[in-house]
């Protein structure tokens, strides 16, 4: 499969290689689940593994591009000021991988001066690609992509993430997840937040909302969510989601609803 964009064409060169060894390494998981450091000395591997592949891969095809990755951080490649940056996450859903549970996904996305021109998200179990190019649509594959056209709060899928030992706000969080249980159809916490937010894109979620998320956890994903007609804001209705890592997503018209719910 050829993608008009060349950008898009690299980061799925570089996914797809960097996905099969992931896939490979999940299948050894559950033969390490015996020993707990084991298994988690090996997922921090696997995850640093894919990380490598892609960096090979996009350096390769823009050597001077610079690079933001989850493990090894800030890369510049350029000599002089590129304002071009790939953001990377090897593996999100680094949980799901470590117990076994086949949802996690590799995500990549393209920023010039912070502003996210492409991004993709692979699902390496699934082989769906999700990608979107600024201002050309979002996509699952060849598919265009369409946010949901529910507008009753009552009827909708909402997702999250929810915040567990290590990280703050768990008194926040419940006041806004009781408003939720009350008004919503159905709520789902499936722990890869690339994949959740491309479900709002795809429609399977109506909203989602999640705090103290990192930058290559939601660039790409973003992306694909406003370009397949949804809107994404932070906690206040802003647009610094991807400096706080708080995000708000949806099909834009619960937005305002889903906005009021969450906030105390
Ligand atoms: C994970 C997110 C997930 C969130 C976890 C974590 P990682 O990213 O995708 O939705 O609930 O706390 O941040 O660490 O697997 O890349």
């Amino acid at each position: 499969m050829s993608y008009s964009s060349p950008h898009i064409n690299t980061m799925l060169t570089a996914a797809r290689q960097a996905g099969k060894k992931l896939v490979r390494d999940f299948g050894e998981v559950e033969n390490l689940q015996v020993s707990v450091k084991g298994v988690s000395d090996f997922v921090s591997a696997a995850d640093m593994q894919s990380e490598k592949i892609l960096i090979n891969e996009l350096s390769r095809a823009y050597p001077d591009y610079d690079i933001l990755a989850e493990e090894a951080g800030e890369i510049k490649n350029s000599k002089n000021d590129n304002p071009l940056k790939w953001i990377i996450d090897p593996l999100d859903g680094t949980t799901n991988f470590l117990f076994g549970i086949p949802h996690f996904a590799i995500s990549i996305a393209l920023q010039k001066n912070g502003e996210t021109l492409s991004g993709i998200v692979y699902n390496p179990i699934t082989d769906d690609l999700f990608w979107a190019v600024k201002g050309k649509g979002a996509f699952c594959n060849n598919k265009r992509l369409r946010v949901s056209v529910r507008e009753k709060f009552g009827s909708c899928t909402i997702g999250t993430g929810i915040p567990h030992k290590g990280l703050k706000d768990h008194e926040e969080y419940l006041v806004g997840l009781t408003k939720i249980m009350e008004n919503a159809a159905a709520i789902r916490r499936f722990g890869t937040a690339s994949l959740d937010l491309v479900y709002v894109a795809a429609g399977k979620f109506d909203g989602y909302w999640e705090k103290n998320l990192k930058i290559w956890d939601i660039a790409a994903g973003a992306l694909i969510v406003t370009e397949a007609g949804g809107r994404v804001t932070d906690f206040r209705g802003m647009n610094g989601y991807l400096e706080s890592g708080n995000i708000v997503s949806s099909n834009f018209k619960i937005h305002d609803e889903l906005l009021r719910l969450i906030k105390i």
